[in-house]
């Protein structure tokens, strides 16, 4: 794993102005690719990034690339964008969703913008509007002040759209229950 932190770190210093960027949108590159969380770069291997942060600590942050990776269009030019969903457990008990979208610019796919969804919640699905550009993010979340241990069993639509380099929510979700048994 101390052969991965080393390369990061020359990473960061030479990326954090121009962001980061994949070489095209295939498969292969997003689960290779440079992703932006909070003011980290996090650059993966195989769909997967492993940071120890002590030698002797077993104590480590990995960050994985979900199976969701759904391609369309966001800023109504030519050319396919995507929206990915990115785990981020960080060493302690949370496992944060982020939403990630990667845009072309420069002729090189850049993860423009990353948006926190939630705390150990489950994402079902991320689907790209063609028409409008906006992302539609279906999960399950609880119920305000549930404790975390509650499985997440409230369906909410979550809806963005990419405005220059930031993910705006255009639509705060309204909880709607599964089921009607209470
Ligand atoms: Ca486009």
């Amino acid at each position: 794993m101390t052969a991965r932190v080393l390369p990061l770190t020359a990473l960061l210093i030479t990326t954090l102005a121009t962001a980061c960027s994949c070489p095209s949108l295939t498969a292969m590159a997003l689960r290779n690719g440079a992703y932006r969380i909070d003011e980290d770069i996090i650059a993966l291997t195989e769909g997967e990034y492993r940071h120890r942060y002590m030698e002797d600590s077993a104590a480590e942050r990995v960050v994985t690339l979900t199976d969701i990776i759904e391609k369309g269009d966001l800023d109504g030019r030519d050319g396919d964008d995507a929206a990915v969903i990115l785990i981020d457990e960080p060493g302690g008990s949370g496992t944060f969703y982020h939403l990630a979208v990667l845009m072309r610019r420069d002729d090189v796919y850049e993860n423009v913008a990353t948006e926190f969804l939630g705390d150990r919640i489950l994402v079902q699905s991320v689907v790209i509007d063609d028409m409008t550009h906006g992302i539609t993010v279906h999960a399950l979340v609880r119920n305000e002040g549930d404790a975390m241990a509650v499985p997440p069993e409230v369906q909410v639509v979550m809806r963005y759209m990419v405005v220059g380099n930031s993910i705006s929510p255009m639509q705060q979700s309204v909880p709607t229950p599964i089921g009607s048994s209470r």
